[in-house]
């Protein structure tokens, strides 16, 4: 892998570059540490998770929103399919693949599947996006919503859009508690197949002044409101600043609860991160080893 092509967003030395990051064995420790140091010299772009119930529209969305966002600069999206690599995050890619030229070194698209162990998010899907974020301009993750967890995707992203049916109330009670809280705005998709305006009025009660959308990717209304709204997403601190979430979670995968515990929980893994998080991985690798 060629770190300055990668760089240079060529697709092939990206993908692999992408890999040595998701790579979880502990022989490859030391070099997947070695890119991460590489990669937080860079400043980061933006990262909003596109989140919401199977089936509401995410990756319909998502491919609209690319393609519209892509004029004013470059756009990676990732793809974190819940189950297979055959559904959801399969579809998805098709559709930016079709949408896309395949030359275009400006889109890339990377789907991952999830550990279902961990609910909604794989430990490295935290790398892949601190990775993209800093080659792209906007980077655009699409998940679904499960929220209260660790591994929820508003942890790791600047922007949680929360995708709403437009059957309106009855629709709102399927989204769970949690994953409401988390959202940053509202985004009610298919507004061309029904009247979103029972889910406005349910919306409105629970917005708290946060901004509520309506969409339809499939026509396109709504749709320029909703790409303008997140061009102009702050991304301060980004990125880069959630990197103890992702310490936080590596350490329970390899070393358990007790393993995070001894390095003081989360609190700990905020304070170990303060140096970068490549700094922070050798220094708990070095601590257990001389224990
Ligand atoms: N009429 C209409 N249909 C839509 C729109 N957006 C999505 N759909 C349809 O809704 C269905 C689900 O869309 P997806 O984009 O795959 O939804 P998703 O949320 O990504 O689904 P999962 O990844 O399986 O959770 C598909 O049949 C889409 O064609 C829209 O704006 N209007
Ligand atoms: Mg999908």
């Amino acid at each position: 892998m060629d770190f300055e092509k990668a760089l240079d967003r060529d697709k092939r030395h990206l993908a692999k570059l992408l890999t040595v990051l998701e790579d979880r064995r502990e022989t490859t420790l030391t070099n997947r540490t070695r890119v991460i140091k590489q990669l937080e010299k860079l400043p980061s772009h933006g990262v909003i998770g596109i989140t919401g119930a199977p089936g509401v529209g995410k990756s319909t969305l998502v491919s609209a929103l690319s393609g519209r966002l892509r004029k004013n600069g470059t756009v990676a999206v990732l793809a974190i399919d819940p189950s297979s690599m055959r559904s959801g995050g399969a579809i998805l890619g098709d559709r930016a693949r079709l949408d896309s030229v395949p030359e275009d070194k400006g889109f890339f698209f990377r789907s991952q599947a999830n550990q279902t162990e961990l609910g909604g998010l794989a430990p490295s899907s935290y790398l892949v996006m601190m990775a993209l974020s800093k080659i792209f301009d906007v980077v655009l993750v699409e998940t679904v919503g499960v929220g209260q967890s660790e591994t929820s995707v508003a942890r790791y992203v600047d922007h949680v859009a929360l995708l709403v049916n437009p059957a309106g109330g009855d629709g709102l009670q399927a989204v769970k508690a949690g994953v409401m809280e988390e959202a940053d705005s509202f985004v009610i998709t298919k507004a061309d197949l029904v009247d979103p305006s029972a889910a406005k009025i349910a919306l409105a009660k629970v917005a708290n002044g946060r901004a509520v959308f309506e969409v339809s990717a499939r026509d396109g209304s709504g749709m320029r409101e909703l790409t303008q709204s997140f061009s102009e997403l702050p991304t301060a601190g980004g990125i880069d600043g959630k990197s103890h979430h992702y310490l936080a979670l590596w350490i329970t995968e390899q070393f358990g609860r007790r393993g995070l515990e001894s390095f003081g929980g989360d609190r700990g893994c905020e304070r170990i991160c303060k140096n970068g998080l490549s700094t922070a991985i050798t220094q708990v690798v070095e601590q257990l080893q001389t224990k």
